[in-house]
């Protein structure tokens, strides 16, 4: 049935229920030097290549195989469109590796055709720091398909992982593999009504017309929490520590430091936004949310070739709602001309999802881990992560 994944270090199906396992890895490291030192082989016409993402000619290269190859939703309408800029972002956070930025190019035309990332990561499993690195944007192009190439890819990554001392690894898919730690549920918040319904991303419902769902859709002009504006450096140090302690009540959760929260929160146009909620009085930074910005190519349609969709990241809130504060981030989303605003039933999310008039998808995101087991699986409410 997975004739890879039944080799690899994962939890397996056959397995499922079975309480005898420990909680943790489930292989041991080996020494360094018994890690394999030279590349995997791939078939005689392909070689590999490092993708160096600060060069703009490769970054380009990634950008366009992705932009052609990469994930789509069930019915192929929409493809996702990651921006050069966003590439760059997501793939060089602090500490990142050059060499697990990893291509594969046809030897004769040195076109690129293949690609699998990895960044590291400090991971918390209950009460363990354990340090991974998150697998993403394995792509094979469209005419290479069904060839065996990912399980090749994904052995190289893993040397090269196992290189810098590293044995576990989290990821996430959109398809069912060996064994998910949850399964979480896609949710979107329409907000702009007549676009989504004309390029077949949603449907009028019984009884529904666009005029009302206009109306039904739409948001204030302005966000309502006082204090709430654009996260900016100086907010850093206080935003860790709100971010540490909010994470810390997740089963699996990252833990940021300074350098990291800097990376993946300060606000980048087109990229990632950021917002905390500041006390007027105290000073205090109270609440924070931030969502990142990732378009779809829209497949086939005479009207609209984007689909400007901003996906919910990390939030803390202890003194705003997070009803208000998502609800203040749709009006801002909104302001900026985004499609609609889409979340993972992941943290605490579930509860004003419905509230907020978020619809549920058709898809369905898997999270795993590499050589890490626990006993169960989780709810997506134990869960702290969210990936790219
Ligand atoms: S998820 C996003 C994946 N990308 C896409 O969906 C883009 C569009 N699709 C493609 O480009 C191809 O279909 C891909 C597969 C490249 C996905 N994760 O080469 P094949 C297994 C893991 O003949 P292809 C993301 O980026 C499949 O079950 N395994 O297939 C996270 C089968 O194995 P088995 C996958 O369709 C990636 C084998 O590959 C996935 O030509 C995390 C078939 O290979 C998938 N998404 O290419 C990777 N899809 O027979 C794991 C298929 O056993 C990281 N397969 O069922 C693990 C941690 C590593 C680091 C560890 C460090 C310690
Ligand atoms: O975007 C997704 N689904 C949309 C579009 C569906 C188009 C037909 N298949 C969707 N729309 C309905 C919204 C509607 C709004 C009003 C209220 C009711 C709901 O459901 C889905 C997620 O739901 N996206 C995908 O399928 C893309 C792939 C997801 C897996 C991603 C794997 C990434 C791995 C990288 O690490």
């Amino acid at each position: 049935e997975h004739k890879f994944w039944e080799t690899q270090p994962v939890g397996q199906f056959k397995d499922l229920g079975d309480s005898s396992f420990p909680e943790g890895p489930i292989e041991q490291p080996t020494p360094l030097s018994e890690v394999k030192q030279e590349p995997y082989n791939l078939p005689t016409l392909y070689e590999w290549t490092v993708c160096d993402m600060d060069s703009d000619e490769i970054c380009n290269e990634v950008y366009v195989l992705l932009t052609n190859n990469y994930v789509e939703d069930d019915d192929n309408l929409f493809r996702f469109n990651y921006s050069k800029e966003f590439l760059r972002w997501g793939l060089r956070p602090p500490g990142y590796f050059k060499n697990w930025h990893i291509g594969v190019r046809v030897k004769s035309s040195k076109k690129l055709v293949a690609f699998i990332t990895a960044i590291p990561v400090k991971m918390r499993v209950r009460d363990e720091v354990v340090q991974m690195a998150e697998v993403n944007f394995l792509c094979v192009h469209k005419k290479l398909r069904s060839k065996r190439l990912a399980p090749v890819m994904i052995k190289e990554v893993t040397r090269r992982i196992h290189l810098e001392n590293i044995w576990q690894a989290a990821y996430t898919a959109g398809i069912l593999l060996p064994t998910p730690l949850t399964t979480c549920q896609y949710w979107h918040r329409t907000l702009n009504p007549k676009k989504l319904i004309d390029v077949g991303f949603s449907r009028l419902g019984d009884r529904m017309t666009m005029s009302r769902a206009i109306k039904l859709y739409k948001l204030p002009n302005s966000t309502a929490t006082p204090g709430f504006r654009k996260m900016e450096i100086r907010d850093v140090p206080k935003v860790t520590i709100l971010l540490r302690g909010y994470l810390s009540r997740f089963v699996v959760a990252p833990t940021f430091d300074d350098a990291e929260v800097a990376h993946w929160l300060l606000p980048q146009e087109n990229v990632v936004d950021s917002f905390v909620v500041e006390n007027s009085e105290t000073r205090e930074v109270t609440d924070f949310f931030s969502f990142y910005t990732l378009p779809s190519s829209i497949l086939n349609n005479p009207n609209y070739s984007t689909l400007k969709a901003a996906y919910t990241f990390y939030h803390v809130s202890t003194k705003t709602p997070l009803l208000q504060l998502t609800q203040d981030a749709l009006v801002i989303a909104k302001q900026k001309e985004f499609d609609v605003f889409n979340a993972l039933d992941v943290m605490e999310n579930e509860p004003f999802l419905k509230e907020l008039k978020f619809g549920r998808g058709d898809g369905q995101l898997y999270y795993y881990l590499y050589n890490y087991r626990l006993r169960e699986s989780l709810k997506p409410s134990e869960l702290g992560l969210v990936m790219l």
